[in-house]
């Protein structure tokens, strides 16, 4: 009797052991990511959990994308940057011509990935307003004709990409497009400005869910972006 009971206390205990392992490897979409610092230099942390976008952006893309995909660019960013002279990621976009690919495609990778992730709004999208609203309306004539734009840049792009809404030097809203990591800021790019929504058309952002269906990607993204984020950005970029 004794041993018996003594048995069914170890099984309960490797029980309780082997969930609690498994818990802890499986990942937990429900809650934000934990900080995470490499050599010193902190990721960007993501402001909701991986399940937040659900169910127009999945949450095992957002786990891969930020997770794997966006954690890659940062380490190698950092190492790539290990022993030079430390710059905003966005003077470094400027001057970018000046340092070798590897820079290039990583701090490209990491900071366009902060725009992408900060402007993402979970419970779904809310409509631009104050002085972006009326800048949209003066150069696209509509927002419908303004989502329009993008949604073709994005769609068109061909390969590996991004589609931006950008600020010009003289304070113009424009939409363009960029291959791989580039983005409006960097001088190797021909339209240039300050980037305040930034549409990312990898394949890795969608083909889980979407596999070969960029425009069913493309639609679904309009309904989780965060305007309040984009006209924040909008009225920090015409200070500049
Ligand atoms: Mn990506």
């Amino acid at each position: 009797m004794k041993n018996k009971i003594i048995t069914l206390i170890i099984a309960i205990f490797f029980l309780i052991n082997i969930n609690a392992n498994s818990q802890g490897n499986a990942p937990d979409y429900n809650k934000k990511p934990t900080e995470f610092i490499y050599k010193g230099v902190s990721f960007y942390q993501l402001p909701y959990a991986f399940n937040a976008l659900e169910p127009n952006i999945d949450k095992e893309t957002m786990l891969f994308h930020y997770d794997r995909h966006h954690k890659a660019y940062f380490m190698k960013y950092v190492d790539a940057m290990e022993g030079k002279p430390q710059l905003k990621i966005e003077d470094l976009c400027k001057k970018i011509s000046q340092y070798p690919e590897t820079v290039k495609n990583n701090a490209g990778g990491y900071f366009n990935h902060i725009l992408y992730f900060q402007i993402m709004l979970p419970g779904g999208s809310n409509l631009p307003k104050g002085k972006l609203a009326i800048a949209i309306d003066q150069k696209f004539g509509s927002f419908e004709n303004l989502k329009k734009q993008i949604s073709d840049a994005a769609t068109s792009r061909f390969g590996s990409g991004w589609a931006w809404l950008s600020v010009s030097e003289n304070g113009e809203l424009f939409v363009s497009s960029t291959s791989n990591q580039e983005n409006p800021m960097m001088d190797v790019v021909k339209d240039r400005g300050t980037s305040i929504l930034a549409l990312d058309v990898w394949e890795h952002a969608y083909y889980l869910k979407y596999q070969n269906k960029r425009k069913d990607y493309i639609e679904n993204y309009w309904k989780v972006l965060n305007w309040d984020e984009v006209g924040k950005m909008f009225e920090k970029a015409l200070k500049k």
